[in-house]
């Protein structure tokens, strides 16, 4: 038997029409699973259906916003219903505002922490029920090196990300006894659409500051991609990881461990 089998499961990514969710629902379907993903609009929803197509996926596309919980409990009837029960559930959906926490406003920081925890809670909460009911379940919360550090700018967004690795350890907790295994991957700096201005050319034709900043602190020396977050997805969905709880797994190309490269 193979372990990283996902055949006959049934997997719901969020915010997964393009990105780190895009990768992820890509890799699992290409290890058996059934995809289902959401984003907040037609459009969007639309953009993903035709990119999995184009990859050969045969995905279910739906719009809901992650933070509606009535949208949300709407959604995963209609998919228990349309597609089958939801077997694993990666919340990947996120968004992030870079402002100096002096000069953010209340409602900017409620909106992060209303999509990058509020969310992850809701969608996790509308699942558990058919998993305690099968005595079997994946949740994967996709976390942050914010985790674990903080940084100028991103109050919000590590309150939120710090936050949802605790609350992915309260759900490896409390459901553990249902054979659900809850698990958090906390990728490092990926190229992806939300830190396209962070790795903007300069107008002088150099890296951006904070780009050169990364590298120096990586041992990779390079930025990640969506894909290097497809096997560590595909472990924590699978049944390689039935004794895997409570557990965060960076995909950092070693940020954590490095005090960072002396400058020239
Ligand atoms: P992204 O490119 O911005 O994609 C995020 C997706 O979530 C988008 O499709 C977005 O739709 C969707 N979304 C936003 N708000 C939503 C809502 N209320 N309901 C449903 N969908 C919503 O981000 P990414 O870089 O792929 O990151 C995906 C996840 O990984 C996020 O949780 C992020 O915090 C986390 N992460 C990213 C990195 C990185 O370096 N990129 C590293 C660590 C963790 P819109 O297009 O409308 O915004
Ligand atoms: C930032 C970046 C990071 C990454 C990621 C790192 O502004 O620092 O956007 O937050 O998105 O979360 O793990």
């Amino acid at each position: 038997m193979n372990p990283f089998d996902l055949t006959d499961k049934v997997a719901l990514v969020t915010g997964a029409s393009y990105g780190i969710g895009y990768a992820i629902a890509s890799g699992f379907a290409k290890a058996g699973a059934t995809i289902v993903f959401n984003d907040i609009n037609q459009a969007l929803v639309n953009k993903g259906l035709a990119a999995y197509k184009a990859d050969g996926i045969n995905a279910y596309g739906y719009v809901c916003d992650v933070t509606n919980e009535k949208q949300v409990n709407d959604f995963v009837a209609q998919v228990e219903k349309e597609v089958g029960s939801i077997d694993i559930l990666v919340n990947n959906a996120g968004i992030i505002k870079r402002i100096p926490m002096h000069e953010m406003s209340a409602a900017e920081f409620r909106q992060v922490i209303d999509i990058d925890l509020n969310g992850p809670f809701i969608v996790s909460k509308a699942v558990l029920p058919s998993m305690m009911k099968k005595n079997a379940g994946k949740i994967i919360n996709i976390c942050s090196m914010m985790s674990e550090l903080g940084r100028e700018t991103v109050s919000a967004y590590a309150a939120a990300k710090g936050g949802l690795k605790m609350l992915t350890k309260n759900i490896a907790s409390e459901y553990g006894e249902y054979n659900i295994q809850c698990n958090g991957i906390g990728p490092g700096y990926i190229a992806t659409p939300q830190t396209a201005p962070l790795r903007e050319i300069q107008p002088d034709g150099s890296r951006h500051p904070f780009d050169q900043f990364i590298i120096a602190k990586t041992p990779a020396a390079r930025w990640g991609t969506p894909d290097d977050l497809i096997g560590p997805a595909v472990f924590l969905a699978s049944n390689a990881s039935d004794f895997v709880n409570g557990h965060v797994l960076y995909v950092d190309g070693g940020i954590l461990a490095y005090i960072g490269k002396q400058p020239k």
